[in-house]
């Protein structure tokens, strides 16, 4: 399978730990929003896709990262046997996209001219981001992992927005704001799936 997708795409970033973590073999395959084989995979032109081998396209990061789950048992990235402990994950990973998509607003806004900038996007969507990093460090508490006893994919999610988070807004003081936060992400970044997804 081919996942298409750009190397500071959150959404690219989340789909590409889950298949890394999973060690499903793949080739990752650079090319932008609304790129040949990005408009190939997905009438909408957005990445990530992921193209099968023989030749189904998935798109939307969080049915590719359900579909790659679904494909082995090791590990399981979001729990099957317990209702409630699956929407926590995916809670967590809703959680996540949304700083990922208010980080995107940000930036997008932010590369318009100083006079163009509109102050109440920008007030929005970063009040939007702070109150998710909030709501994730309390979640998080002292907790070795996001949820449960193990690796899962609310880790991998919030380990990508925060990755771009740390690109778009490296002025954003989130680790001295958030100590817990700050440790499970230095444990996050030494994993070989989220150093293999920087490059
Ligand atoms: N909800 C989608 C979001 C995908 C998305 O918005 N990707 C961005 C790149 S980070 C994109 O392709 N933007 C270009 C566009 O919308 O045309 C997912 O999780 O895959």
């Amino acid at each position: 399978m081919r996942l298409i997708g750009t190397l500071t795409s959150p959404y690219a970033r989340k789909a590409r730990l889950v298949l890394l973590e999973k060690n499903i073999p793949h080739d990752f395959v650079i090319d932008l929003p609304q790129g040949n084989l990005a408009l190939q995979a997905n009438p909408m032109g957005r990445i990530p896709a992921l193209i099968l081998d023989d030749g189904f396209c998935v798109f939307d990061s969080s049915v590719i990262a359900d579909y790659a789950d679904t494909l082995s048992d090791d590990p399981v990235l979001i729990p099957r046997m317990d209702p409630r402990a699956r929407l926590r994950v995916k809670r967590w990973e809703a959680l996540a996209d949304g700083i990922a998509d208010s980080a995107v607003v940000v930036r997008t806004e932010r590369m318009r001219d100083v006079e163009k900038q509109d102050a109440a996007t920008l007030e929005l969507h970063n009040r939007a981001i702070s109150n998710a990093l909030d709501n994730a460090s309390s979640l998080l508490g002292r907790n070795e992992w996001c949820e449960g006893v193990s690796i899962t994919l609310a880790d991998l999610a919030l380990t990508s927005a925060l990755v771009y988070l740390d690109l778009r807004q490296p002025e954003r003081d989130w680790r001295g704001a958030y100590p817990n936060l700050a440790s499970w992400f230095a444990k996050m970044a030494k994993r070989k799936s989220v150093i293999a997804a920087s490059s």
